[in-house]
């Protein structure tokens, strides 16, 4: 029996299609996902969209359609986004399905009948200048002797001098109630406590973790899971007079695609999820509530929550009022996914802040992927066809070929020294063949992965190959060819460039699966892609090969030119 593996995207709002932000999450699940599979695990992921919401109803309404057919437009859209992008989801839901609200009334009535929901009153801020509702954060404080205003922090205390005000029309919102339902939050506090306890990698990473639990030591607040004035959404099993609000809607989408996928089929086994996928925007509600909610109605807790920072473009907010919402699909037909993905998963660590820059991910792109990558791979290619041609030799090689130095010499061990993210005692260690080099790698990126740090996993590759090259522009095996006597040792590094791309093409196709099939052609190594969507990579990455190579491959990654 093969482990599981259960990841999660957050679900999206319709009130526009997908944009980088939104990608740049589903690319995270897809790579983690990919990895699980050809890692040996039985993986779920599931994606796609948050309906029952507000925003959808009043984009609908300004666009003069129904929310239905509207709905199914926009669900229609995000799915083809995903395929364009080849996210490899198993699962799709929408939340207005039957399951779904099935699902929901079921938890909600199981928290209602233990007294975890219970009726209250909410209060409204409503700021009729704009004619609209307000949270805190649509609002400063305003001292009311100086007119000044800043923001609202917790530090400072509304009071009679200090008061919250509209920023717009220095005015205090009106305060309207209305009957609502309410979460229970307040009396599993320590429960949370214990469980942060025992799991303190729940969150990652560490310093999100951390403010997490701290927001929790200062209070925990029953909240609002209801509304009376909404009319779209799901139903309260035990009011029907109001729909549920937002996050019994939105959070149990993870368990409707284990409870019921979409063919009809209970998949219960997945659940716990391992892996939730979203934004620190949102990071509260998966790691506060959610959990809580989850115990309520008797269900297991996930393992990790990954949370994201915050990406801008050109400084600012994407907002499509500003137009600067990149469309993935655009921006990848335009140059390529692996592009995208590459600068996406690479060049910041997870839960950092982002400005997307064109041009530096052009740049990335060409540095890591149409000169080191192709380089190597083109000379593994070439160079070996050459020996053929130019040389009357065999063009095979293998392990055998490593009759010279069956120990690697100096400038291959060497070059681990700058690799960064090893430890230099560990290495002093380490006796230097081919194998322990390789399991090395592999060792560290396995590790980065399942600590779900891609950035250093991609590091971690490309230090990797830019070693090799380093080591095949010392060696020039070009012009050793030139001197018969030197045919042997020819072989050997050839082998050594061929068997070294191998090693890291397995670990990248996760990433960029569609362009790492054919380096695997391009080496001729058969049935690479079909063995690896059969969880083989631990067999893969030990496995001797005999690299016969005997066509020319076609550029795989091409530059481009910054506009
Ligand atoms: O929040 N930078 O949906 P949503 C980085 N339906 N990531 C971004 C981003 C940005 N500027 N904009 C969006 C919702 N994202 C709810 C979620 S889950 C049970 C309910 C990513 O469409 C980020 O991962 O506003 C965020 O969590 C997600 O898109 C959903 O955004």
């Amino acid at each position: 029996m093969r482990d599981k593996f259960f990841v999660t995207t957050p679900i999206y709002y319709t009130n526009g299609i997908p944009h980088i932000g939104h990608a740049y999450s589903s690319l995270i699940a897809d790579s983690i996902a990919r990895y699980q599979k050809i890692n040996g695990k039985k993986v779920k992921f599931s994606t796609w969209v948050d309906e029952n919401s507000q925003k959808a109803l009043d984009k609908a309404n300004e666009i003069g359609m129904e929310i239905m057919p509207y709905l199914d437009m926009m669900a229609k859209e995000h799915k083809n986004v995903w395929d364009w992008l080849k996210i490899n989801y198993t699962d799709f839901i929408r939340t207005t399905e039957a399951r779904h609200h099935k699902l929901v009334r079921e938890v909600l009535q199981k928290s209602f009948d233990n007294g975890d929901i219970y009726e209250g009153e909410y209060e409204w801020m409503y700021c009729v200048g704009c004619e609209s509702f307000k949270k805190d954060e649509d609002l400063v404080y305003m001292n009311i002797t100086t007119k000044e205003t800043f923001p609202i922090t917790d530090k400072i205390k509304p009071s009679s001098n200090i008061i919250k005000v509209c920023p717009d029309h220095l005015k205090e919102p009106q305060t309207l109630k209305e009957k609502n339902y309410f979460f229970r939050l307040s009396k599993y506090e320590q429960a949370l406590k214990d469980f942060y306890k025992k799991n303190p990698e729940f969150i990652v990473p560490q310093d999100r973790f951390n403010e997490v639990l701290a927001f929790v030591d200062r209070w925990l607040e029953d909240f609002s899971i209801s509304r009376e004035t909404n009319k779209f959404g799901i139903k309260l099993p035990f009011d029907e007079s109001q729909v549920t609000y937002v996050w019994y809607d939105a959070l149990f989408n993870y368990v409707t695609v284990c409870d019921q996928n979409d063919l009809g089929k209970q998949e219960m086994e997945f659940w716990p999820a391992d892996l939730h996928v979203v934004w620190k925007d949102i990071i509260r509600f998966h790691a506060i509530y959610w959990p809580a909610m989850l115990m309520s109605a008797g269900y297991e807790l996930p393992k990790n929550v990954l949370t994201t920072g915050y990406f801008t473009v050109d400084g600012q907010k994407i907002s499509k009022s500003l137009w600067n919402a990149i469309d993935p699909v655009e921006f990848s037909a335009k140059y390529s996914k692996d592009l995208l993905s590459l600068y996406l998963l690479s060049s910041f660590n997870i839960g950092q802040d982002w400005d997307f820059d064109q041009k530096q991910a052009i740049l990335t792109y060409n540095a890591k992927l149409a000169n080191n990558f192709w380089n190597l791979l083109n000379r593994a290619v070439v160079l070996t066809m050459k020996m053929e041609l130019e040389n009357g030799l065999d063009s095979k090689v293998s392990e055998e070929n490593l009759w010279i130095f069956k120990w690697l010499d100096f400038s291959v061990s060497s070059i681990w020294y700058k690799i960064d993210n090893l430890n230099n005692s560990s290495i002093d260690k380490i006796d230097w063949n081919f194998n322990s080099l390789f399991s090395l790698y592999n060792e560290n990126f396995d590790k980065h992965m399942s600590s779900y740090n891609l950035k250093l996993s991609l590091d971690l590759s490309f230090k990797f190959l830019d070693s090799l090259n380093l080591y095949v522009t010392q060696k020039e095996p070009w012009t050793l060819m030139k001197d018969e006597s030197k045919l042997e040792e020819v072989k050997e590094i050839m082998y050594t460039i061929c068997e070294w791309v191998r090693q890291v093409s397995l670990n990248l196709y996760p990433f960029f699966p569609e362009k790492m099939s054919e380096v695997f052609n391009a080496l001729n190594l058969k049935d690479y892609k079909s063995r690896l969507e059969a969880w083989e990579l631990k067999i893969l990455r030990e496995e001797k090969v005999v690299f016969d190579i005997k066509e020319k491959a076609p550029i795989l990654f091409e530059k481009f030119e910054l506009e």
